[in-house]
């Protein structure tokens, strides 16, 4: 994961003394957001000595971890063996696709069969999209006809999978439909659909948000989570001038745990979020 994030280190540490305010506009465009860059320089200041660059990196360590949430486990299989069903969620070009693909891979490895379903029906490239991943990756595919209801394609996905005894479904759904009420008046669809055939389902619900964007993935992040409440983030695109900070504010703020990090178009630059590695990772 080279080249993670913008190292903070590197710049102080080639410093004789810190300069602040480059400090704070380095905190806040690394996604921090002020209350959290406020908090750190704050706390350093008060050290009332000469701040090291280790000072800096130990303290933005600190403030990190302690905003971020501890180690989640993996999604495991359901034990009264109907499929775990998870929605991807998120809008358009964040990397749903990809990293419902990616999470298919990460699941299939572990010895888990998959399904997923082609669930954003309004663009035809966006199907032809996963088939094309599935096909690469040995993954099982539900897809519908073009411009079939993203609901039904989901119930038919689901049905299959309950069938054939598949333990996890992973919904790829679509980031716009005319507009953004009713795109979430079709996320809620989908989930009371899915609720029909278990009414537990969907068992994770995770939004994708872009890295790269900063803090119109907060904005995403609130809007989803009012519309469909949200159980985890995919942070994508962190190989990227993304730099991470985005999965802190949002969990300080809303409290949604970044769950998988993307970190490339590969299918197998992805992994579980892990607070320690990540906060190694962000200085
Ligand atoms: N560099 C990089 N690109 C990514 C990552 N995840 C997705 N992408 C790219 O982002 C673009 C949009 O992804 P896609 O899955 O189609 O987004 P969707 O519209 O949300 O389904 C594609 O070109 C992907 O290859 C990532 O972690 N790193
Ligand atoms: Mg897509």
């Amino acid at each position: 994961m080279a080249g993670f994030f913008k190292s903070l280190y590197n710049k102080v540490i080639n410093r004789a003394e810190v300069d602040w305010d480059d400090l704070e506009a380095d905190l806040v465009s690394s996604d921090l957001g002020i209350r959290l860059t406020t908090a750190i320089i704050d706390e350093l200041r008060a050290l009332g000595r000469e701040v090291s660059a280790e000072d800096v990196v130990e303290t933005t360590r600190r403030h990190l971890a302690q905003r971020l949430p501890g180690d989640v486990p993996p999604p495991l299989p359901r034990p009264d063996g109907k499929p775990y069903v998870i929605l991807v969620v998120g809008v358009n070009g964040t990397g749903k696709t990809t990293s419902s693909a990616k999470l298919g891979l990460w699941l299939k490895k572990r010895g888990f069969s998959v399904i997923l379903a082609a669930a954003d029906t309004f663009r035809a490239a966006a199907v032809e999209q996963l088939e094309r991943w599935c096909e690469r990756l040995g993954l099982s595919i539900v897809k519908g006809n073009p411009n079939a209801d993203p609901s039904s394609v989901c119930f038919n996905a689901h049905q299959k999978a309950i069938a054939n005894g598949t333990q996890f479904l992973i919904c790829d759904t679509a980031g716009r439909i005319h507009t953004r009420h009713n795109l979430m008046e079709e996320l809620g669809k989908i989930r009371r659909t899915l609720a029909k055939q278990d009414e537990r389902a969907p068992h994770l619900t995770l939004l994708v948000v872009d890295a790269t964007t900063g803090t119109n993935a907060l904005n995403q992040a609130k809007e989803f989570h009012k519309a469909s409440p949200l159980d985890g983030l995919i942070v994508t695109k962190l190989d990227g001038s993304g730099k991470g900070g985005i999965a802190v504010t949002i969990h300080d703020q809303l409290g949604i745990a970044p769950r998988f990090l993307g970190t490339g178009e590969e299918p197998e630059a992805f992994s579980m979020f892990q607070r320690n590695t990540f906060v190694e990772e962000i200085l």
